[in-house]
């Protein structure tokens, strides 16, 4: 079916879109993503269950095609030693790849294949990062102020949070001496 050409409009500096639907992360949603689960339940317990990234999206029908667009807003934090980060998933579609364009902050793309090989790859306003398809994908805020960056990827791509949240990603991205580090997950086993 054919689909009607859209307008929308994107603030750079603030990272929203309109017209769009948005969703609210906060730590509750990512209490078995961190790593520091022990800190993370504290943190909750304490009665605070902070804001860690809002995803601004127009979605279409996920039909061959078609695309999907939107911003997230990562704000700054950590959980431990750990920084905020998306949730990080493979796109069920797995011939979907994505492209995320940087418009503000300092963040670390953390990318990784089934079998838990790595790369990371620094995303900062202007940067744009490939994630090619099959590679698991996750931003990761290491600045003090906001990470924005605007994403486009195949409707039909789909999501698969649940081998991230069962594994997490090979690789965590912690505060060492104010600034970052890339460490093993000791929680990840590898595959094949
Ligand atoms: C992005 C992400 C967005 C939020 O649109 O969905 O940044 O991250 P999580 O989906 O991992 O919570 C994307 O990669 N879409 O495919
Ligand atoms: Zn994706």
């Amino acid at each position: 079916m054919a689909t009607d050409p859209k307008h929308l409009s994107l603030d750079f500096a603030k990272g929203t879109l309109v017209p769009s639907t948005s969703t609210t992360r906060t730590l509750k949603d990512l209490q078995d993503f961190f790593a520091d689960t022990q800190t993370a339940q504290a943190v909750l317990k304490s009665g605070s269950n902070p804001i860690i990234y809002e995803v601004f999206e127009s979605l279409q029908p996920p039909d061959p095609g078609n695309l999907d667009i939107g911003t997230t807003i990562l704000y700054p934090g950590r959980i431990g030693s750990e920084f905020y980060m998306t949730k990080g998933h493979y796109h069920i579609k797995e011939d979907s790849s994505e492209i995320y364009v940087g418009l503000a902050g300092d963040g670390v793309i953390l990318l990784q294949s089934r079998s838990g090989n790595p790369r990371w790859i620094r995303m900062g306003a202007g940067d744009i990062v490939v994630v090619p398809h099959k590679w698991g994908h996750r931003a990761v805020n290491v600045g003090q102020g906001r990470l924005i960056f605007f994403f486009i990827y195949p409707a039909e791509a789909g999501h698969d949070y649940e081998s991230i949240q069962k594994q997490g990603f090979s690789k965590l991205v912690v505060e060492k001496n104010n600034t970052f580090e890339v460490v093993d997950n000791p929680r990840f086993t590898r595959k094949g």
